[in-house]
């Protein structure tokens, strides 16, 4: 059986130099997960997508899982810059603004971030420390300064943080009493969904009260947190 001309060509493609870098080449400094390769002749040009396995990159399974886990994490930790971000636009004079008339005040809102994670981190970790929540007065308005609604966002993202970061050690389903979340990523997940539905209501608050961020500011400090931007 005569080789076929091409079977040269493509094994010439497989071994030639990487070209580019695919996707995820910059990611923590871990390395590509794969890579593209060209070889041409004077009729055509090969593109070849070589992914990179465990076996044949330079991460073992270990490093692998740590890698997952510090972006997980990383998305964690960009997701509180932002709520925090938000928060310090709340002075004492715009706190009660609200989205509609039925609705939550600004610092109302921020506090029950705080409320929510603290409660399902502690309701699937109950030796995590239980943090203090924050009640209302008759009115419905949180009594806290703004500075005591900052600080302790501060103290339930580290929470959150580390209930998800033992959770991923193991991989375990989280378990409470009264609520299972089936892997440890779903609870960093309800917290980052529920986060922006309550932060989309404090940038209405506050666009019906003259005072919507500009988009110089929300680019940098919301969006910007999760990609950044290049149209050249
Ligand atoms: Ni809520």
């Amino acid at each position: 059986m005569h080789p076929h001309p091409y079977d040269a060509f493509f094994a010439n493609a497989l071994t030639a130099p990487d070209s580019s870098s695919g996707i995820g080449a910059k990611t923590n400094g871990a390395g590509p997960r794969h890579s593209i390769r060209t070889v041409s002749n004077s009729n055509c040009t090969v593109f070849v997508i070589v992914a990179k396995t465990q076996k044949a990159g330079d991460m073992s399974g270990v490093e692998f899982d740590a890698m997952i886990t510090q972006m997980l994490l990383d998305s964690w930790d960009r997701q509180c810059q932002i709520v925090d971000a938000v928060a310090s636009l709340v002075t004492e004079e715009n706190r009660h603004f609200k989205p509609s008339d039925d609705g939550w005040s600004i610092d109302r809102h921020l506090a029950h971030c705080h409320n929510v994670r603290t409660f399902w981190t502690t309701q699937v970790a109950p030796k995590s420390a239980e943090l203090e929540r924050f009640g209302v007065d008759d009115a419905g308005e949180i009594t806290a300064t703004i500075e005591t609604v900052r600080s302790a966002l501060s103290q339930s993202a580290a929470l959150v943080r580390e209930v998800v970061a033992d959770g991923l050690a193991t991989g375990e389903p989280l378990v409470g009493e009264n609520v299972t979340y089936d892997n440890p990523v779903l609870l960093l997940q309800h917290m980052i969904w529920h986060e922006g539905w309550h932060i989309g209501l404090i940038f209405l608050a506050l666009r019906l009260n003259g005072q919507e961020p500009p988009e110089e500011w929300e680019e940098p400090n919301v969006w910007g947190k999760w990609r950044t931007e290049n149209w050249e």
